[in-house]
C-alpha cells in the first residue's frame, strides 16, 4: 500500500514518518521545494520531539520520500493549513490540495482530510474532486457505492507530543457515507492504538472545533482570573493551585494569551458559522486575545518608571517567542506579538532569548535595538525581564540573576 501525505508541516510530516516507520511506503507532498529537499536528505524543517531520528531512518530505508507534485497512491491524507483571515475561514489550501490530488486519483482510492476544518469543508472537497474527475464516482448524496472514498478524521495531537499521540489518541472518523467511514477506520486501525469512533462527516468536523473551543474557554477562565487577581492583589498561581485541590475543579494556567495555529483559530470557525449562538466562545477568544495588551501595559509602566528615574533606554529581556513551551512554532504566538510591539516602541533595547530558533524572525530582525542572545545574557543586560514562554531551558535560570530586575512573569515560573 502506498500512502500519500499532502502537506508536510507540523501534522503531515510526523504522520508520514510514523506511517513509514510502521513499514508502509509513504510519499510526502509539499508545494515548498525547500521542505521537500530537506526531507529527502533525511532532515527536518520543524521541531518535534523524536521526529528527526524517525525521518532520518525512514528516508534512509527508502520508505519515506518527498515530492512537490502528487503521484498515484492508494490513500491520500491531506494535512494542510486552514487559517482564519478577515473574519472568515480560509480553506484555499484544502482546495489547492484537491486540485493537486484530483488528477492522480484512481478507483479504489481513499481520501482523508485531517486539517481542522469548518463544517461542510469535507463535502466541498469531495465536490471539487468530483468536478475534476467526472470519470470517477464520488460519495455525493444518493450516489451509492463510490469509486473514491472521502472522509474527515481531524488530527488531535498535541505539539511536542505528536508521535506518541498519533498512535495513542482516540480518533473521530467521519466518512461521507458508511462505506467511506468503514474504509477510513480500517486505515487508521493499521497504526492507531486508540479507539476509532465512527461519526458523520459534519459531526467529525464540529467535534474537533468543539474540543479546541472547550480548551480556549477554559484558558480564558484562567486568564480572566489573572485579571481579577491583579485587581485584588492576589497571586493567581497560588489561587489556581489551591482551587485545584477541590476534587471537581481543574483550572488551567493563565498566560500571556493563547497562541498556535489551533486554539487561537478554530473557535472562530464556530463563531463564523453560528455568530448569534456562539456568544461564550466568542467572548473567550476576546478575553484570551486581550492578554498580550495587558502584559504590554505592565512592561510599559516599568519602562516609564525607569525613564522617569533617568534611564535613557531601558533594556527589556523577552524570554521566549514560541507560542508555548518547548516548541519552535511562532504562529499566532502572543510572546512574538508582545516582543514585536516592544520593538516598535523604539525607545527601549530589546534582548530576545528563544532557544528553539537560530535567528530572529523577520519581523524582529534588522533592527539595531533588537538583539537575539541567551537567556542569562538577556537578563544581565536588561532592567526589565519579561518571561513569555515557560521553556524547559528557562527553568535553569539562576534566581539570583533576577535580583533588582523588574519582573513580568506571565507563566508563573518565578511566582
Ligand atoms: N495555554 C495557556 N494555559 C494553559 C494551557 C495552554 O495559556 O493552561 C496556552 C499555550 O501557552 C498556548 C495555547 O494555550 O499558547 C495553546 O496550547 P495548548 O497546549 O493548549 O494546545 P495546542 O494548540 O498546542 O494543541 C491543541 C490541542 N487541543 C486540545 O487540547 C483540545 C491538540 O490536542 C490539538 O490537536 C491541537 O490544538 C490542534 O492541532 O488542533
Amino acid at each position: 500500500m502506498l500512502i500519500s501525505v499532502v502537506g508536510l508541516g507540523y501534522i503531515g510530516l510526523p504522520t508520514a514518518a510514523l506511517l513509514a516507520s510502521r513499514g508502509m511506503r509513504v510519499l510526502g507532498v509539499d508545494i515548498n521545494p525547500r521542505v521537500v529537499e530537506t526531507i529527502n536528505k533525511g532532515l527536518i524543517h520543524i521541531v518535534e520531539a523524536d521526529l528527526d531520528a524517525i525521518v532520518y531512518s525512514t528516508v534512509g530505508k527508502g520508505l519515506l520520500r518527498a515530492v512537490t507534485k502528487p503521484e498515484p497512491a492508494d490513500v491520500f491524507v491531506i494535512a494542510v493549513p486552514t487559517p482564519f483571515h478577515d473574519g472568515a475561514p480560509d480553506i484555499s489550501h484544502v482546495e489547492q490540495a484537491a486540485r493537486m490530488v484530483g488528477p492522480v486519483l484512481r478507483a479504489g482510492n481513499l481520501v482523508i482530510l485531517e486539517s481542522t476544518s469548518p463544517v461542510g469543508t469535507t463535502e466541498h472537497l469531495c465536490s471539487l474532486l468530483a468536478e475534476l474527475r467526472p470519470d470517477l464516482k464520488f460519495p455525493l448524496a444518493g450516489n451509492g457505492e463510490a469509486d473514491v472514498c472521502v472522509a474527515h478524521c481531524p488530527e488531535r495531537v498535541l505539539p511536542g507530543n505528536v508521535l506518541r499521540e498519533i498512535v495513542k489518541n482516540d480518533r473521530i472518523i467521519g466518512g461521507l457515507t458508511e462505506q467511506c467511514t468503514k474504509r477510513a477506520i480500517a486505515f487508521y486501525q493499521l497504526f492507531c492504538e486508540g479507539e476509532c469512533l465512527p461519526a458523520s462527516v459534519r459531526m467529525a468536523e464540529l467535534c474537533k472545533l468543539a474540543e479546541n473551543a472547550f480548551r480556549d474557554i477554559n484558558i480564558a477562565f484562567a486568564n480572566e482570573l489573572s485579571l481579577i487577581c491583579d485587581r485584588l492583589g492576589i497571586n493567581v498561581w497560588e489561587l489556581v493551585r489551591l482551587a485545584n485541590h477541590h476534587p471537581r475543579v481543574n483550572i488551567l494556567q493563565p498566560g500571556p494569551g493563547v497562541g498556535g495555529h489551533c486554539i487561537a483559530v478554530d473557535p472562530w470557525f464556530i463563531v463564523a458559522s453560528a455568530p448569534e449562538q456562539a456568544r461564550l466562545i466568542r467572548t473567550a477568544r476576546e478575553v484570551n486575545d486581550s492578554k498580550p495588551g495587558v502584559v504590554l501595559r505592565e512592561i510599559r509602566a516599568y519602562a516609564n518608571e525607569l525613564k522617569s528615574n533617568g534611564a535613557l533606554r531601558p533594556g527589556i529581556a523577552c524570554l521566549g517567542l514560541a507560542f508555548k513551551a518547548d516548541v519552535d512554532d511562532i504562529r499566532e504566538s502572543p510572546a512574538l506579538a508582545i516582543s514585536e510591539e516592544i520593538a516598535r516602541w523604539g525607545d527601549c533595547d530589546v534582548f530576545v532569548a528563544e532557544p528553539h530558533l537560530k535567528r530572529l524572525p523577520d519581523s524582529l530582525s534588522g533592527k539595531n535595538h533588537v538583539v537575539m542572545t541567551s537567556a542569562p545574557d538577556a537578563i544581565a543586560r536588561a532592567e526589565i525581564v519579561a518571561l513569555l514562554v515557560n521553556h524547559r531551558q528557562f527553568l535553569q535560570i539562576e534566581r539570583a540573576s533576577l535580583t533588582n530586575k523588574k519582573i513580568v512573569d506571565t507563566r508563573g515560573l518565578w511566582s
